[in-house]
């Protein structure tokens, strides 16, 4: 007899139950970002304490100019290609800035979340309304092997921003970049955001808002397996517990158990059982030395041409060239 455990099941299904079961226990980070957990993200942003993003629109305001030369040094356009692209806040700027100066380019934003992307969109469309554009709904690792066609433009520049490669362990980050440069051509490029290594409180403050909408972030994930799986999962019974480690440069964060419980997952038909104190690892964000940067590029055959960082050195865009 087929039991419900035994049903094919969907990748999210597959990966919660896996994540529960095992010790430690963990849940992929990829996981938050449904509609909810994008809407928090946006406000994570804003927040105070994550000087990520404010310190990558400070590099993008200071050297759109340098950028541009670099990007379009033979005059001959390019396609604007962006992984993860949320609400593009940074990007604007070097998108107006290249609309303002008549650059001949298409933008191409790829996201999983077909509500950040819509917004997105009409957001550019209004702002900048002559620019060429091409959203892109996917995941962009599915986007990366089946939807990078040509365009009338044959450089292709790839932006993943934000210090997102920090989401990945360094196995991941490896496989990332060595199958994006497999989609592209020699003489296109790609500039990744690292957020680097500073003050281990600054680091773990951006982790920890005084607001709780990191928090709420980290437990939306509870909530989201409770909507999608029907689990029962008690907020108030999990505490949000990030660390920072300055010895791996890695900020993790955790849902601590805060008594001995069991949470029925009803769409699997399956309980998972936590002991008091035991934790669910649900992200690394890892942080980076400018040499690490280097390192991780040049190990898959990527030519770093320049780095770009901000007036605190609290973050850095490096650009490759393939
Ligand atoms: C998307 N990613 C780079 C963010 C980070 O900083 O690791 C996600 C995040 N997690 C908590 N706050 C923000």
């Amino acid at each position: 007899m087929q039991t419900s455990t035994s049903l094919a099941l969907s990748e999210f299904e597959h990966d919660v139950l896996n994540g529960l079961q095992k010790n430690p226990k963990s849940l992929s980070s990829k996981y938050f970002y449904d509609d909810e957990g994008s809407r928090l993200f946006q406000r994570i942003m804003h927040l105070p304490e994550y000087y990520l993003t404010r310190s990558e629109l400070e590099i993008f305001t200071k050297h759109k100019e340098a950028m541009l030369s670099l990007f379009n040094s033979e005059q001959e356009g390019f396609e604007l290609i962006e992984l993860g692209a949320g609400d593009g806040l940074k990007t604007k700027v070097l998108l107006s800035h290249f609309s303002e100066r008549n650059v001949p380019f298409t933008y191409i934003p790829i996201d999983i979340s077909e509500k950040a992307l819509d917004e997105l969109t009409a957001n550019l469309s209004r702002e900048i309304p002559d620019m060429a554009m091409q959203p892109v709904n996917d995941d962009y690792f599915k986007a990366l092997n089946g939807q990078m066609t040509y365009s009338q433009y044959t450089k292709r520049i790839v932006f993943f921003l934000g210090s997102n490669i920090g989401n990945f362990s360094e196995e991941r980050s490896l496989q990332f970049l060595n199958q994006l440069k497999n989609c592209l051509n020699p003489g296109d490029m790609i500039m990744i955001g690292f957020d680097l290594q500073k003050n281990p409180f600054t680091i773990l403050s951006a982790y920890n808002d005084t607001q709780g909408i990191t928090r709420d972030f980290n437990m939306n994930l509870l909530d989201r397996i409770n909507r999608e799986l029907g689990a029962d999962f008690r907020t108030d019974r999990f505490v949000h517990y990030p660390i920072y480690d300055p010895a791996t440069g890695e900020a993790r964060s955790y849902l601590v158990s805060l008594l001995k419980q069991q949470v029925y997952l009803e769409k699997l038909d399956e309980w998972v059982y936590f002991e008091e104190g035991e934790a669910l690892h649900t992200e690394t964000s890892r942080k980076y030395t400018l040499s690490q940067m280097k390192q991780l590029c040049t190990q898959v055959g990527l030519k770093p041409i320049h780095y770009f960082t901000d007036s605190k050195h609290y973050f850095a865009d490096m650009l490759l060239k393939v």
